[in-house]
């Protein structure tokens, strides 16, 4: 599916920006829950052999998972039939296979349970639904296509982001821990907040790099000198996405970078770039 995303050039973007709003739409809470599916691997790639569902409690209360279910489009599984609390705040993870995920990621220090069932994600697009105990559907999001790699589809966390889903920043996604995460693009042409601009590596630390990309092919972002030398690749990605990125000032091969003018440089391939000044300071 990626391949075909790839093939779309940006005078499709509308098209493929309206698909990208139909199929990867937010999940609709249905009941009063505060548990949310958070994130997960439907499309598990050598060395990761299992499929599995991150659960989140974003409210402050204790729930209880007994009698609850996951489950896909057609069928559903008891996910536990004791008492399994999930305190606010906390993560829960699903595996399909609890000893492969094991292999891939190292034993957790996160709730962690094996279901007996599993309703098996389709790779090219499916629902993931939780239920309660009185088969009330509490969360539930579509999704129609994978991405590779082992990065997941993950569900923002940050205030008022928390509605929006996109590909895991790392490959594996983060299980049991908080989503870093690239969202799906969003913009009809490039937005971009670098800030501090300019910045000083030893008293602001690094520079924050925000941006809104419009849907298309490849995309990155990345630093020239004035002299047109790429001094820093920061983001390379194969679909382009929303996030944010951030610069040290130092080059590729780890050293800082003179004080001076360079120039940010954005690109989503066949499609748009985008130039700004940004300032190294003392
Ligand atoms: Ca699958
Ligand atoms: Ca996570």
């Amino acid at each position: 599916m990626v391949g075909i995303i790839r093939r779309l050039i940006c005078f499709q973007s509308s098209i493929l920006i309206l698909f990208m709003a139909l199929s990867a739409r937010s999940s609709i809470v249905y009941g009063s829950s505060s548990l949310v599916i958070s994130e997960f691997l439907a499309d598990p790639e050598t060395p990761l052999k299992t499929e599995w569902v991150e659960l989140k409690n974003c409210g402050d209360e204790p729930i209880d998972l007994q009698g609850w279910q996951l489950g896909d489009a057609l069928t559903r599984h008891l996910i536990t039939n004791s008492e399994v609390i999930v305190n606010g705040g906390d993560y829960l993870v699903l595996a399909a296979d609890t000893a492969a995920f094991i292999l891939f990621y190292g034993r957790p220090n996160y709730q962690f349970l094996q279901l007996s069932g599993w309703s098996i994600l389709n790779n090219d697009g499916d629902l993931i639904r939780l239920e309660d105990n009185s088969g009330l559907i509490i969360d539930s999001f579509r999704y129609s296509y994978t991405y590779d790699n082992n990065l997941t589809w993950a569900r923002g966390e940050e205030p008022g982001k928390t509605d929006r889903w996109g590909r895991s920043i790392a490959v594996g996604g983060t299980p049991g821990y908080p989503n870093q995460v690239y969202y799906q693009a969003s913009a009809s042409s490039i937005k971009v907040k670098a800030e501090p601009n300019p910045f000083s590596p030893r008293k602001d630390g690094r520079m924050s790099i925000s941006f809104s990309l419009p849907a298309g092919d490849k995309a990155a972002i990345k630093i020239y000198d004035l002299e047109g030398r790429i001094v820093k690749s920061l983001l390379e990605i194969p679909i382009a996405m929303d996030g944010t990125v951030f610069w040290n000032g130092t080059s590729d091969a780890g050293r800082r970078l003179p004080v001076g003018i360079y120039i940010l440089y954005l690109e989503v391939y066949n499609c748009e770039h985008y130039k700004q000044t940004i300032v190294i300071a003392p």
